[in-house]
């Protein structure tokens, strides 16, 4: 059993089942496989995972995990831990689909059906594998099929996973487990996801699986399942969410299907008591709040804010997802004080034609403001621009551009991604399919892209080329895809030379360095090169 196996043996499991139920139950043993082996940005702590596996662990299932992250043959590996655990079940984590690059793109699930699931298979004749996790819950029956696993589990996982052992052991109708699909069941008609209004075939019959009280069920206790200084020496920070859900609309988002519309808070003294174990207890140094959106509600990102000024904890605080309808002044420098080092901001456009397709639900103005409130505020931002939306046209493109020029220093971290990916169950899936860009059948969990008729692939990235010569800390999405030994060497010699805090916040020297001697024109020429390739800009797979 590997170091980050935990048995629950308090109460013996036959003796608790005999007698709880008056019969026999047999114990079902569960391995937990993260297959995610993505190392950009930086290798992601696999929470999700983990918080399964202490569910499963509460609920006294004996439970191992094999993490994959940094195994060098994750084939091999599988194969000699199924051999040595001898599971029941496998419950395998899968993040990502696709890495969402449509300058470089790379689709993950083939690998993880030849290397991990095959290798499963070899190993045991009898375990049943169960696929879980974001990727599952982008495209539930498509991922589902597609990885030739046993069961798939749409939703939460934690409570879900017990329920569903709970049923195999009990020999109860696996109908009724809540997320569960079972090979050729997932409905044939549209049923909904989960409260968003939005309907699709595919999903369980018995509905998305959602945690009873998020508020009570939300802690991963990853040191208990994976190697936190592995994750910390490659630059990764303990993830942490404050809420689950987003209330807003946004045509292309697929992550309303993963959480929701209502947001379902924690308390901000439970979140800082998560912290203060992983800081005090786990030796984690940098935190990294992966929230949808950090700062909607409002109070409550004030209140994790006041939570986090009024108990110290003296770790680098970042997070994803900050909208810029909730950027204020205040706000800003509530994070501050809570010790926040950076963050990352997600407008998507600053044109007010193109915020409104992909009915952002703020304005250009809230853009500025919030642009503005980070800059004199004086906390590093990393911003995140996606250009194509129905409606994009060279000139939305020059005003979004302008608007960085504008309002975005030098020192801070532009990134500009062509084309949308589209997923199916969102709204730009319709206004696609309306407008006949797909046909009513396809299975967009395979790279699915839109980019505005109205704009020219090759203009668009010309023009970022150009704009990214006179400005180092404007990037394309195909520079963000480096090799593995690429990525150990920079974030090896940023150490090197004391450069601290996310690697994104260093690479304006690094690209102003490459532009000065050339360098950097070259690799961008060569992705304009492939890109002119491009013949079918829908399905483009590289
Ligand atoms: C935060 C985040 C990031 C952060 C990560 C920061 C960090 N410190 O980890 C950043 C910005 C760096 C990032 C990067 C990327 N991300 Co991201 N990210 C997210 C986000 C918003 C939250 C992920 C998260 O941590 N959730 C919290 C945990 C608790 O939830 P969970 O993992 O889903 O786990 C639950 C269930 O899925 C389930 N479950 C999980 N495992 C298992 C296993 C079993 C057996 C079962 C039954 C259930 C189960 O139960 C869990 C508990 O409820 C999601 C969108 C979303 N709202 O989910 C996108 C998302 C996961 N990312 C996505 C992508 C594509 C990427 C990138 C590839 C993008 C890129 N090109 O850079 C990279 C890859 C990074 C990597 N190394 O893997 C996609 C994946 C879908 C897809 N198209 O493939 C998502 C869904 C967003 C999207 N575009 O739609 N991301
Ligand atoms: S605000 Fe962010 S998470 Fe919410 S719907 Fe829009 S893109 Fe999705």
């Amino acid at each position: 059993m590997s170091a980050f196996a935990r048995k629950n043996d308090q109460i013996p499991f036959i003796f608790a089942g005999l007698l709880g139920r008056g019969y026999y139950r047999e114990r079902v043993k569960v391995l937990l496989i993260n297959s995610n082996r993505e190392r950009m940005p930086w290798p992601a702590l696999p929470v999700g995972m983990c918080t399964v596996a202490s569910g499963l662990a509460a609920a006294g299932h004996e439970v191992e995990v094999l993490d994959l992250m940094f195994v060098a043959d994750p084939a091999r590996e599988t194969l000699s831990r199924v051999r040595k655990c001898d599971p029941d079940i496998v419950g395998l984590s899968i993040r990502n689909i696709d890495n969402c690059n449509f300058e470089v793109p790379y689709f993950y699930l083939t690998e993880i059906r030849d290397q991990i699931v095959r290798s499963i298979r070899t190993a045991s004749s009898r375990a049943k594998i169960v696929v879980g996790g974001s990727a599952v819950n982008v495209s539930p029956a498509d991922v589902f099929s597609f990885l030739e696993a046993d069961y798939a589990l749409v939703g939460e996982g934690e409570e879900a996973m017990p329920d569903f052992l709970r049923a195999l052991e009990e020999r109860t109708p696996l109908s009724r487990v809540r997320g569960l699909l079972e090979p050729g069941k997932g409905s044939t008609k549209a049923l909904p996801i989960l409260d968003t209004g939005r309907l699709a075939r595919g999903e369980p019959p018995a509905g998305r699986a959602l945690v009873h009280d998020f508020a009570k069920s939300s802690r991963s206790e990853a040191w208990n399942w994976v190697d936190l200084k592995q994750y910390a020496a490659h630059g990764s920070p303990y993830s942490i969410q404050t809420k689950r859900g987003c209330a807003l609309k946004c045509s292309y988002c697929v992550y309303n299907n993963i959480e929701g519309h209502a947001y379902r808070l924690r308390d901000p003294v439970e979140v800082v008591d998560e912290l203060e174990e992983a800081v005090k207890g786990h030796g984690v140094k940098a935190v990294d709040f992966v929230d949808s959106t950090f700062n909607l509600p409002l109070a409550h990102a004030r209140g994790i804010c006041e939570e986090l000024e009024r108990r110290p904890l003296n770790v680098e605080l970042s997070t994803m997802g900050l909208n810029p309808a909730g950027v204020t002044p205040e706000l800003v420098e509530a994070m501050k004080r809570a010790g926040f080092k950076s963050v990352m901001c997600t407008p998507e456009s600053a044109s007010e034609v193109t915020l409104k397709t992909l009915r952002k639900g703020f304005q250009k103005h809230a853009v500025i403001r919030a642009a503005r409130a980070l800059r004199e505020g004086n906390l590093p931002t990393y911003w995140f621009f996606m250009l194509g939306a129905p409606g994009e046209t060279m000139d939305t493109v020059r005003e979004t551009l302008a608007f960085c020029e504008e309002h975005i220093a030098p020192t801070d971290m532009v990134l500009f991604s062509t084309g949308i990916r589209v997923y199916s169950g969102t709204p730009l899936e319709r206004t696609c399919k309306d407008m006949g860009w797909f046909a009513e059948d396809d299975p967009l969990f395979l790279p699915s892209w839109f980019l505005s008729p109205e704009l020219d692939l090759n203009e668009l990235y010309q023009t970022l080329m150009r704009a990214a010569a006179v400005h180092p800390n404007w990037m394309t999405n195909a520079e963000t895809v480096v090799s593995p030994a690429m990525n150990a060497m920079m974030k090896g010699a940023f150490r090197a030379l004391g450069w601290k805090g996310p690697f994104w916040k260093h690479l304006p020297r690094v690209f102003g360095l490459a532009n000065r001697f050339g360098v950097r024109q070259r690799g961008l020429e060569q992705h304009a090169a492939n890109l002119r390739k491009v013949t079918d800009v829908r399905h483009y797979r590289g």
